[in-house]
């Protein structure tokens, strides 16, 4: 009775060892950046609003695709724009230097530019496309993005 007692408690603290410092680590650092999409480019387009504005984003060509020259196009409901949008690419909760695009007006509310997103050395591939609208506001849409 004792050896089985002794037993469970050590295997009690493996069964906790393991699932603290192995398992929660392993599962928190995907699920955390996974938490964050918020938009499911690869299929459709997405739609985001910033205080009564309605902005939506679309990426093209599918499959969205690392080191490739992506057509970004936002449309804007309910806005009136002092000047054009502009798009920041970057990752969530990592520094990976300026990458602007510029975008032109194609139509009334339709803005329209290239970019390339960047192949990141962790290999992770959530990224972030935050569209700022002057005079209203931002905006970031998260995704995956296909290496
Ligand atoms: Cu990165």
């Amino acid at each position: 009775m004792q050896l089985f007692k002794k037993t469970t408690a050590i295997l009690s603290i493996l069964f906790w060892f393991f699932t603290v410092y192995l398992a929660v680590p392993l599962f928190a650092s995907d699920s955390k950046t996974g938490a964050l999409i918020n938009c499911d480019i690869q299929h459709q387009p997405c739609t985001r609003q910033i205080s009564g504005t309605i902005v939506t984003l679309d990426i093209q060509p599918r499959p969205v695709k690392a080191m490739k020259d992506l057509i970004f196009e936002v449309q804007i409901k309910n806005a009136d724009l002092t000047r054009l949008p502009m798009i920041d690419l970057s990752m969530p909760g990592m520094k990976m230097g300026r990458n602007q695009v510029t975008m032109k007006m194609t139509a009334k509310g339709v803005y329209q530019g290239t970019g390339i997103i960047v192949r990141c050395p962790s290999g992770k591939t959530v990224w972030q496309a935050t569209v700022n609208l002057p005079g209203t506001g931002s905006t970031s849409f998260i995704f995956d993005v296909i290496y």
